[in-house]
């Protein structure tokens, strides 16, 4: 019988991934949840067929070239793979896989969540609550704005995106959509398909960014525009924080141009910006869009069929390099 291979695991999985990778392969786990940094990344790769990391591991274009041999496949527990250089990886000839479809349905949830709470200042709500500042009520008190019937749009038309069209269905929004190429007719479901960014922003009363961080989409959120987005216009970001140019939107927040924004992502993580949870007019949450215990167990199997497959001699099915 062939020996099994051995799989360098960067964080703690559930316990039900767990028991695949010991019953599969010889797996080096980190139960203590331990962020190794490159270093202790090259140490463990030392006897490693596979890793099965998450974005929090950074593959640089340095920490991939310096990857032993031995490795040849980077079995990611993510969809996105921004943290991945995968250029470098292609160089290697290393296969690299995400973990696409399992999460859509997570992160939709996240994002009509960001959306309800910014749009009716959830965030402001509970911080009240909490501190015992609720004194008093008016007709006046703590009002936002309906979504019920108003214009959602989608910049990135993948399976999140769609999803959370289909949801924002719910709401009666009339959907618009940005993408690389437009859907056919049964993916669009009526979504209005915009061509530009020009015709999709004037057009948003919420507008919800859905596309991986990649050189050509970082930072394409910037003040220009911002402002082709209507007065009051609401954003809420489940992608990546790199998209937001982040003083461009807390001015946009300060003057009011934008109301509010829902934010689940930030340029920089852990942390977050400090400046933007100044602002009362964000509903905030640190990075869990898929963080349901469904979700996070269908993420780590997705990332192991796509080794098995590519251990067994087949072509793993969510392949990017
Ligand atoms: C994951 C995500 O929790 O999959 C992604 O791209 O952003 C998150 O939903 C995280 O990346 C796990 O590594």
């Amino acid at each position: 019988m062939l020996s099994k291979p051995t799989v360098f695991v960067t964080r703690k999985l559930p316990d039900a991934v767990h028991d695949r990778l010991n019953r599969d392969y010889v797996a080096d786990l980190n139960p203590d949840d331990k962020l190794y940094g490159a270093d202790e990344i090259l140490e463990r790769a030392r006897y490693a067929d596979a890793i099965l990391p998450c974005h929090t591991e950074h593959f640089t274009e340095d920490l991939v070239a310096a990857l032993p041999d031995c490795v040849r496949i980077v079995a990611n527990f993510s969809v996105g793979v921004d943290h991945c250089d995968l250029e470098a990886f292609r160089a290697r000839g290393i296969v690299v896989t995400n973990t696409p479809d399992v999460l859509s349905d997570a992160t939709a949830e996240t994002a009509m969540l960001l959306m309800l709470g910014a749009a009716r200042r959830a965030g402001e709500g509970e911080r009240m609550m909490r501190d015992g500042s609720w004194k008093d009520w008016s007709p006046a008190f703590m009002v936002g704005t309906a979504i019920t019937g108003k214009t959602l749009g989608i910049i990135g038309m993948g399976r999140v995106g769609q999803t959370l069209a289909q949801r924002a269905r719910g709401f009666d929004m009339n959907i618009l959509y940005y993408n690389r190429s437009r859907l056919s007719p049964e993916l669009e479901q009526g979504a209005r398909y915009c061509a530009t960014l020009d015709e999709l922003l004037p057009a948003c009363d919420v507008l919800s960014l859905n596309c991986p961080a990649t050189p050509e989409t970082r930072g394409f959120f910037d003040a220009a525009r911002m402002k082709q987005l209507p007065a009051g216009a609401i954003v809420i970001n489940t992608a990546r924080g790199a998209l937001i140019d982040e003083p461009a939107l807390i001015e946009a927040l300060k003057s009011g141009h934008i109301a509010a924004a829902g934010l689940d992502v930030y340029v920089t993580e852990p942390g977050g910006n400090t400046d933007i949870a100044a602002l009362p007019n964000t509903f905030l949450l640190p990075h869990i869009g898929s963080a349901n215990r469904e979700t996070r167990d269908a993420m780590g199997f997705r990332a192991l069929d796509n080794m098995d497959a590519y251990f067994s001699g087949a072509p793993p099915g969510d392949r990017v390099a």
